[in-house]
């Protein structure tokens, strides 16, 4: 490259520390032994909160968006739930980010297709509702989870009467991070789709895990788990947790950033210092390394969204203790 001549510091003339910092400017370096604050640390530091969202609120909200917000213009119609830090408009923990979305009845969103991976779990959907994926009508059923991978194409197609609502959760905060951010609409604005495939590698139906997830041997008094796979997509897991009343789920720190939605039940859970009551549809941001405890006062099933594949890759998945 060929860049303007500008004369060396003469560094050997720097008198005292203070004078050789600013002269470090000149070359565009920092000094690394006299920093505010540590690059690297003893443990995880954790920026964004715990937090909670209520589906009451987000239900209200986007039937009045139904108003307003047409599909033919917005490319969603979804309410995003950035993590309440301060100046934060996205990310719900630092590699994912929940929104919640709805489709009315008779109405499309149109087909595109991008680099984050995609899932949707299911609050309110009547019969005819699907999210088109590759050219297949993928049924969408209360307690659904669906999957659509980075660059697959994908559109929502509200065959009802009624509105149809959902969680979106997607890696798109760890592809800003990274970079290699793509996307494009589909030539058709809604994909035609060519079959329908209630059994689509791309659907985990709760009716097909609730009673698989109600079968497996206890973790714990009253807990049971089922990792929703395989695996799919490469950056996020999904792991259904069933809760039986009056039991308690005590879970250690870890590495891996987390998303709880409330599929069936009531109850509390205790996310480091913050405490919240949830039900079905609620949203709760589990950030890394704070313990956990979980408490159901009706029975309850939850899916859990991790990075724990991003971290397990690069051998940075880690547990700590459990919560006090
Ligand atoms: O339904 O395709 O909440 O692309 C955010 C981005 C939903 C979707 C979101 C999306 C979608
Ligand atoms: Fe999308």
């Amino acid at each position: 490259m060929n860049t303007t001549a500008t004369a060396r510091p003469d560094f050997d003339s720097a008198s005292d520390l203070a004078q050789l910092h600013r002269m470090l400017e000149d070359i565009q370096v920092k000094n690394g032994w006299n920093k505010p604050t540590p690059s690297l640390y003893p443990q995880p530091k954790q920026h964004y909160m715990p937090a909670h969202w209520q589906y009451a609120d987000a239900r209200a909200a986007l039937h009045a968006a139904g108003r307003l917000v047409g599909t033919e213009w917005a490319e969603r119609r979804n309410l995003i739930l950035a993590n309440p830090i301060p100046g934060n408009d996205y990310p719900t923990v630092t590699t994912l980010v929940a929104a919640y979305q709805m489709v009315k009845g008779g109405e499309a969103a149109r087909s595109h297709r991008h680099t984050p991976n995609a899932m949707r779990v299911v609050v309110e959907a009547a019969p005819g509702t699907f999210t088109i994926v590759d050219g297949t009508d993928v049924p969408m059923e209360p307690g659904d989870v669906l999957l659509t991978p980075n660059w697959s194409f994908h559109g929502h197609d509200n065959r009802s009467e009624v509105d149809a609502y959902w969680i979106d959760i997607l890696d798109a905060p760890l592809v800003q991070l990274l970079g290699p951010m793509f996307f494009e609409h589909h030539p058709d604005k809604v994909e035609k789709a060519e079959r329908v495939d209630p059994a689509s590698p791309m659907r985990f139906a709760l009716r097909d895990y609730k009673p698989r997830l109600l079968d497996v041997p206890e973790i714990a008094p009253g807990v049971r788990t089922l990792e929703l796979g395989p695996p799919t997509l490469d950056t996020f897991d999904r792991v259904a947790v069933a809760l039986s009343a009056g039991r308690e789920w005590q879970v250690a720190q870890s590495t891996a950033n987390q998303i709880f939605i409330v599929v069936e039940g009531e109850g509390s859970s205790r996310i480091g210092e913050h405490g919240f009551e949830w039900r079905r549809g609620d949203v709760i941001a589990a950030p890394a390394w704070l313990a956990q405890r979980h408490r159901a006062t009706r029975d309850a099933i939850l899916v859990r969204m991790s990075d724990a594949p991003v971290m397990r890759a690069f051998r940075w998945l880690r547990s700590g203790t459990l919560p006090p």
